[in-house]
């Protein structure tokens, strides 16, 4: 019989808004030719702290798995391996995902962590699993973070990209419980499920994760893959849309093409990440392509209006390519959802105003466009260097009131509220109280006045109703102190697409 391990996603959202824990999924796919895998998914099991507390001591596992994002979900990461150490404490506990990548030492500076992988999990995991096996060396182990016999953190070099997960098995739904629950009711469809394609992303960005997780590189799946995975999701788990996850969907064009064909057959709307600069240099075949095969919406980091922020952030984008591509979009019929980062702690009052200047500009060009509003919050550097080690050094950044920020050293500190609110893009040390009460009094006054599409629940008249009541504040730039719009929220409650699009 193969050994078996634990692979859990603690809970991160509520069991309404839950997908499927691809990354659990993942790891399971890549170690199945020689372990057993067991998951648990804390978004739909609550008690899930329990049920993990029952299987350790119930049976024996050759390792404890866990998935941790930075923000709400490493509390209950927290949460389930100290629970899981005190009841099992001579099995292995491995974190992995994009919070112990980032932060490996914070992560490692704990009772509750043994091993902490990097970046991409699926061969690393095999090679640790095998050393846990049969003994070895863990310094021989490319991604792997552990501890050496006095506590200290040692940091292998980096794993390099591999594009090895794209041609491994497809992904198990029968090992989670009732995989049709996790497709979801949304504005796509009925039964909208979540999906990712292509690995990693070419671009190195500096304030994303996604750059520290796969080092600018990325690799799209075979024509061939991504049909057999779409039939399983619509004709085994009758999904009638899909979300792609993909980090950023629309790659070079020519090996693009093949993938959109695919899509095009299908016919299932769909939902992307995508970058203005690769839309707007889409041919016109292809773009007929994305028309029949129903994209309705892209998500695509607008992120400022000002050009030499886009520089310094390493975007690779112009603000003119974020109006040209509004309207692109709407020409065919593609909702654009504009992310912008607010506030960046070199100038935050200058460049939250100068963003609500140009997002009223895309509105007046597009007023369908959706607006995502985040702060903008760099990455903590990795100080033991890694791929996003070269940003701004940390000493350079400083609170509201002129303090030198800190960032926590443990995953304890990153779980305090206002570093979840960090990590969520909700709130930094250098806005000011002033500052934060006006993005708030903003999002809010633009909300109600350009409700969600996305949002299903609320009835037209409840949006007419939001809308009419924020018409005027809108029109005269007034955001300050929307206390009547405050109080319709009691009532009619606003939809927060950044909690909810995915
Ligand atoms: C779906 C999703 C969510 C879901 C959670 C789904 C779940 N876990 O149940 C929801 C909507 C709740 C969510 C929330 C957030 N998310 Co999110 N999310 C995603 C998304 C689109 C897909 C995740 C996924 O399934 N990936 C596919 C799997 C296969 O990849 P993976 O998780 O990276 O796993 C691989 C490795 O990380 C590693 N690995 C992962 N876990 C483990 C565990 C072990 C033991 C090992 C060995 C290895 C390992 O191996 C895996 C295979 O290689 C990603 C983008 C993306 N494509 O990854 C963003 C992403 C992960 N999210 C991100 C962020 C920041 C968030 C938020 C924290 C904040 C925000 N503003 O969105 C919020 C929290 C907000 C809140 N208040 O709740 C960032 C992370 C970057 C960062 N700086 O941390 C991403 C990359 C999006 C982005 N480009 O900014 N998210
Ligand atoms: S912001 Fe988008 S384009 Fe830039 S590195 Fe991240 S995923 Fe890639």
């Amino acid at each position: 019989m193969k050994p078996k391990i634990l692979l859990i996603n603690p809970t991160i959202t509520s069991a309404r808004s839950a997908r499927f824990p691809l990354a659990v999924l993942t790891l399971a796919a890549a170690v199945e030719a020689r372990y057993a895998s067991r998951i648990i998914d804390g978004n739909v099991d609550r008690g899930f702290v329990m049920t993990a507390l029952d299987a350790v001591v119930s049976e024996r596992y050759a390792a404890i798995c866990i998935t941790v994002m930075g923000g709400p979900q490493l509390l209950s990461a927290i949460a389930v391996s100290k629970a899981v150490r005190i009841a099992a404490p001579l099995t292995p506990i491995i974190w992995g995902g994009y919070f112990p990548t980032i932060c490996p030492d914070a992560a490692l500076n704990s009772s509750h962590v043994d091993f902490v992988i990097r970046g991409q999990g699926e061969d690393a995991l095999l090679e640790l699993l095998a050393l846990l096996e049969a003994g070895g060396e863990p310094a021989a182990i490319e991604g792997l973070s552990w501890k050496d016999e006095s506590g200290h953190a040692v940091h292998n070099p980096d794993r390099r990209f591999s594009a090895a997960g794209l041609a491994r098995q497809p992904l198990r739904y029968d090992l989670i419980e009732n995989p049709g629950q996790y497709l979801k009711a949304t504005y796509l469809g009925r039964r909208t499920a979540g999906y990712q394609a292509a690995l990693g992303c070419r671009y190195r960005c500096s304030f994303c994760g996604v750059n520290a997780m796969f080092q600018g590189k990325t690799a799209l799946p075979a024509a061939e893959r991504l049909a057999h995975d779409l039939g399983v999701l619509k004709q085994q788990l009758g999904a009638d849309s899909i979300t792609f996850y993909d980090h950023n969907f629309f790659d070079r064009e020519a090996e693009m093409l093949p993938l959109l064909e695919v899509l095009a057959k299908f016919e299932m709307p769909w939902w992307c990440f995508a970058r203005s600069d690769a839309l707007l240099n889409l041919s016109d075949h292809a773009w007929a392509l994305v028309r029949k095969s129903r994209l309705r919406m892209a998500y695509i980091g607008a992120e400022s209006p000002s050009a030499e922020m886009l520089r310094d952030m390493r975007k690779g984008t112009q603000p003119e390519q974020t109006l040209a591509v509004v309207e692109k979009c709407r020409a065919m019929g593609v909702t654009p959802e504009l992310s912008f980062m607010l506030a960046p702690p070199h100038d935050p009052e200058g460049e939250t105003e100068r963003s609500f200047d140009f997002i009223r500009r895309i509105k007046r060009l597009h007023p369908g466009t959706e607006i995502m509003l985040y702060i903008h919050t760099p990455l903590p550097p990795r100080l033991h260097g890694g791929s996003h080690a070269k940003q701004r050094p940390v000493q350079l950044l400083r609170d509201s009131a002129g303090r030198p920020v800190v960032y926590p050293d443990s995953a304890a500190g990153w779980a305090q509220p206002q570093w979840v609110d960090y990590w969520c893009h909700q709130d930094a040390p250098w806005l000011s109280p002033r500052l934060r009460r006006r993005i708030q009094d903003f999002t809010t006054v633009l909300g109600c006045r350009f409700p969600t599409i996305t949002d299903i629940r609320a009835p037209a008249w409840q949006r007419a109703l939001l809308r009419t009541a924020a018409t005027w504040r809108y029109g005269r730039e007034h955001y300050d102190r929307p206390w009547e719009l405050d109080a319709l929220k009691r009532f009619v409650r606003l939809w927060d697409p950044r909690l909810a699009s995915l």
